[in-house]
């Protein structure tokens, strides 16, 4: 079964990964955010990319989810010696990637080019793209200001009060050389749980990704289980942007993208209100605490994906 997924972040990687253990590599395209990549201490970073990278390799870092296992900070501690800024915890492992691809990057390499080259290295054998090659950097509009996004996730902690969100220059970017291939020939996509607001949007923002996805039957899986996130600040910032944070918030998220939704059994009551939304609702266990958890999550939405497919 030809699958596309839409990934950002810890939560999606995680679903890429149980996805990558369910089906064979050549049948999974995992399409990644790039809004929150920037350039920090004069690299190129693609957090979204390395997490669902490194998740796929077995190489991330089994507690935060972000960088790499088996990690030291030696040359961040350096920085912060020196007075530089030490607000973004880059490992010396983690560093390798950044300076690899950023030495690529200098010499004209596209960072389609890189990521495929970085995921043969690392034994990844799904396709792995970003959303673009073009830079399409999330800005994010709060009380206090507009923030770049790791200055408002990291450097704030997420505690401003959002108000909305650009995707800087998504109007012209053009998606990474296979996005629209990947979708048009997909026999399904599905989202992962990643948040909404600053993860699958900003891929949705590409133009040509919005509309090659939904002429392909589509599920996504809630980030959102009772109320709360797993994982980062979806929560927050839809109670921020005045919804109460619910799997059914994301169900309307997307509604008319959606053929299905997976919300986690604590939700289950709020399966009827998806369904009058004109949205097939699956209730089953969404929270992967184990990488078996990941793969029988995966398991339960291909076998829901395959019902819409004819
Ligand atoms: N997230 C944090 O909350 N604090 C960090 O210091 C941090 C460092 C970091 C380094 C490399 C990397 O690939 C990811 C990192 N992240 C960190 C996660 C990053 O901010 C992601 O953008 C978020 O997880 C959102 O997807």
């Amino acid at each position: 079964m030809k699958i596309v997924a839409l990934a950002g972040g810890v939560g999606g990687a995680k679903l890429a990964d149980g996805l990558a253990q369910a089906l064979p590599p050549s049948d999974l395209t995992v399409i990644v955010n790039t809004g929150d990549d920037f350039e920090h201490l004069g690299l190129h970073i693609s957090p979204d990319l390395d997490t669902v990278c490194y998740t796929l390799a077995g190489l991330a870092n089994p507690v935060t989810g972000w960088g790499r296992a088996d990690e030291t900070f030696h040359a961040l501690e350096a920085v912060r010696q020196l007075g530089g800024p030490g607000w973004f915890a880059l490992g010396d492992r983690d560093l390798g990637t950044h300076l690899e691809r950023t030495r690529r990057r200098r010499q004209g390499d596209r960072l389609s080019e890189i990521t495929r080259d970085f995921c043969r290295a690392w034994g990844v054998e799904v396709r792995v793209l970003p959303m673009s090659d073009d830079p399409v950097p999330t800005i994010v509009h709060t009380t206090e200001g507009d923030l770049p996004f790791q200055e408002y996730f990291v450097l704030r902690q997420a505690m401003p009060t959002v108000r909305g969100f650009t995707f800087l220059g998504a109007e012209n970017a053009r998606p990474a050389p296979g996005v629209l291939e990947a979708l048009q020939r997909a026999e399904a996509v599905i989202f992962c749980p990643s948040n909404p607001w600053v993860s699958l949007d900003p891929i949705l923002a590409i133009p040509g990704v919005r509309a090659a996805a939904a002429a392909r039957p589509l599920v996504a899986v809630s980030p959102i289980i009772g109320g709360q996130t797993v994982k980062g600040p979806a929560a927050k910032m839809y109670a921020e942007m005045g919804i109460q944070p619910s799997a059914l918030a994301v169900a309307r998220h997307y509604h008319d993208l959606l053929d299905g939704f997976v919300l986690d059994t604590v939700d289950a009551e709020q399966a009827a209100d998806i369904r009058s939304l004109g949205i097939r609702p699956l209730v089953a266990p969404t929270w992967m605490r184990s990488r078996a958890d990941r793969k029988a999550l995966a398991q339960a939405v291909l076998n829901f994906v395959q019902t819409f497919i004819n």
